[in-house]
């Protein structure tokens, strides 16, 4: 398929120390991905859904002890420890090489290796990068195949050119041989005995965020953990924003956000672009231009229904593979908590084990049939409301960037930075309950800064540094913003409706870019006047609701004030002065 030596020879070599009985390459054709599916299926990796109600579809179930990203087996491998921060795990190179060696040796005796060649950004265009993923899993397959653009016309496009090693075997999904490991110098990336998501699509985190970032700090261009939103006025004026939320902290659904009757009534409309990822440069224009690297969604199941996010739903309709959701036996389709009110008679859990709604387990938690991290991977051409720049070369250019997670108390709804490095300082002081995205405790509070701590593939200290630096390079700079959907009343329910609302804040923080609307100075940074958040036609929402959800605790942020210091201190001296900077600023405004 190429001639490309440094392609070939990264086959040869894989060859020889994994032993697959057969390479097969991925040309990107249908008929092939036909026969992968058809094999899937008859190995049982697969099962083919009812194609009348759901064409093209199929359901998958992982491993048990393999349901979501694995944070503590996550590495970056380069020469020097501080190339990594003390928040993230780092390996000697050398070292990794030759352990990971060693767990590769002859593991894909008696099974096919996959060639895949894939692109992160449409084929051909500049600011596309090209990997090339050897794999002896179909499921990985068939998934880069609707997560990215693969085959013939990507090795087409890389000519003799330069790509992505990644490496990735089940192996035998032992969880304590489990390696998701990064080499940024290298461009390589290899992991082993995972076959779910973020571990081994290795397009999607490890090179789009962790690689990429490397890459973007090295080359003037930042990788980030974002959604792209085009939000079209009345006038038809469209305006974009990204939006970086940590993982299951709604990303997805506000990329497909459907606009409130009196917006849609006026003629507003929201415009994907892309749900998770955004590659982000510095246009001529001195504006910052982001593109959605991405071909697909992998987008978490429960609680999407029609309600909550149609066009997410709407996008899983047909050609689309479903990871450890509940199987309905009545109609051999797919089911999830939150999809329907009513749970079907029939379902088989996303264990394969007879669902009994109402059952509970040993600790007296209600079982589930779908797993809480269960997936979809929904190719973006499905998407009702897909913007028309999704493929745009150069992407669309950001009027706003927006931070953003769950905290039950301390961020308001939304507030404003004060300027770039203020802004850098918000995202850096992000934090964020944790979800089922990623092993490990739920619900516990913890710094994300950016959404990025799972994925940034360097120190952490010097990402703050390359968002300064970046900040000098912007001629039009977008103005930064916080919002938090997730403030929750005494009773622990959230009080802002949240979801196709969201729009309702960002009305606001678009009048915000444009200077067409007043905001309140205080200590962490411009909050809206309760009267400027439209609540027209919410049940419930009076205007004391949104200064409540506006609300600034003192003492709280200066607690918060602590945290941030300790968390700085963790990450190390690296954390850019202009940082330490704005804390100290900080707390003198919240002390005046
Ligand atoms: P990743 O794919 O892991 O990166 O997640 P994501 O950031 O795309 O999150 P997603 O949009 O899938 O939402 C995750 C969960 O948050 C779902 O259970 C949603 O129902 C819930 N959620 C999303 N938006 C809102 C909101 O505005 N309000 C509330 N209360 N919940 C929301
Ligand atoms: C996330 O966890 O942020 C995801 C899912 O988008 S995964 O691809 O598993 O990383
Ligand atoms: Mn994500």
């Amino acid at each position: 398929m190429t001639q490309n030596k440094k392609v070939l020879e990264f086959i040869e070599q894989t060859k020889k120390l994994c032993n697959p009985e057969k390479v097969v390459w991925i040309d990107g054709s249908e008929a092939q991905l036909e026969e992968l599916r058809a094999l899937a299926v008859k190995e049982g990796i697969l099962i083919k859904l009812n194609q009348e109600k759901l064409p093209g579809c199929y359901l998958h179930r992982t491993c048990v002890n393999d349901v979501a990203r694995v944070e503590g087996r996550t590495f970056i491998c380069s020469s020097n420890k501080d190339d990594s921060s003390p928040i993230n795990n780092w390996m000697n190179k050398d070292e990794a090489y030759k352990m990971l060696n060693g767990l590769f040796e002859g593991v894909m005796t008696g099974r096919t290796m996959y060639v895949i060649p894939y692109s992160m950004g449409a084929v051909g265009s500049k600011f596309s990068k090209i990997g090339i993923e050897l794999t002896d899993s179909v499921y990985v397959v068939l998934n880069m195949a609707i997560m990215t653009r693969v085959g013939k016309k990507v090795i087409d496009a890389l000519g003799d050119g330069d790509f992505i090693k990644g490496l990735h075997s089940y192996a035998e999904l032992n969880e304590e041989k489990r390696y998701i490991c990064h080499f940024p110098e290298d461009n390589a990336i290899m992991s082993i005995n995972s076959n779910y998501g973020g571990n081994v699509l290795l397009g999607k985190k490890c090179f789009a965020l962790r690689i990429a970032s490397y890459l973007g700090k090295t080359e003037g261009w930042m990788a980030e953990h974002m959604l792209i939103l085009g939000i079209e006025n009345p006038k038809g004026e469209i305006k974009y924003v990204a939006a970086a939320f940590p993982s299951a902290c709604g990303k997805t659904n506000l990329a497909m956000l459907i606009p409130p009757e009196i917006y849609k009534n006026k003629g507003y409309k929201c415009w994907c672009v892309g749900d998770d990822i955004a590659w982000i440069r510095v246009g001529e224009d001195g504006r910052l231009w982001a593109v959605n690297p991405e071909n697909g969604f992998f987008g978490v199941a429960p609680g999407t229904n029609m309600k909550s996010n149609p066009n997410a739903l709407l996008s899983t309709k047909k050609n689309t593979i479903f990871t450890n959701v509940a199987y309905n036996e009545d109609d051999n389709t797919v089911w999830w908590e939150g999809m329907t009110k009513e749970v079907p008679e029939h379902l088989i859990d996303w264990k394969g084990n007879k669902f009994v709604a109402g059952k509970v387990d040993e600790n007296g938690k209600p079982i589930k049939a779908a797993h809480p991290n269960s997936r979809f991977t929904a190719p973006t051409v499905n998407c009702p409301c897909l913007s028309d720049q999704f493929e745009a070369p150069n992407g669309v250019p950001l009027s706003a960037i927006i931070f953003g997670g769950r905290r039950a108390k301390t961020a308001p709804l939304v507030y404003q930075s004060k300027d770039w490095n203020n802004g850098v300082f918000v995202g850096s002081i992000m934090a964020s309950e944790t979800t089922a995205a990623a092993t490990g405790a739920v619900g516990v509070v913890r710094r994300d800064p950016m959404a990025m701590r799972p994925f940034v593939g360097y120190n952490m200290g010097d990402y703050f540094k390359h968002w300064i630096e970046m900040g000098t390079k912007i001629k039009n700079q977008p103005k930064i913003f916080n919002v938090n959907w997730f403030r929750t009343d005494d009773n622990g329910n959230f009080i802002w409706p949240g979801f196709g609302d969201n729009l309702r804040v960002l009305d606001w923080i678009l009048a915000r870019c444009e200077g067409k609307v007043d905001a309140r100075e205080t200590a962490i940074g411009f909050i809206p006047y309760a009267k400027d958040i439209n609540i027209e036609g919410l049940d419930g929402i009076t205007e004391n609701t949104v200064e409540d959800l506006l609300s600034i605790d003192k003492d709280a942020w200066t607690k918060e004030t602590e945290g941030i210091e300790s968390f700085y201190k963790e990450i190390g001296e690296r954390v850019p002065a202009e940082l330490h900077a704005q804390l100290d600023a900080l707390k003198k405004n919240l002390n005046k």
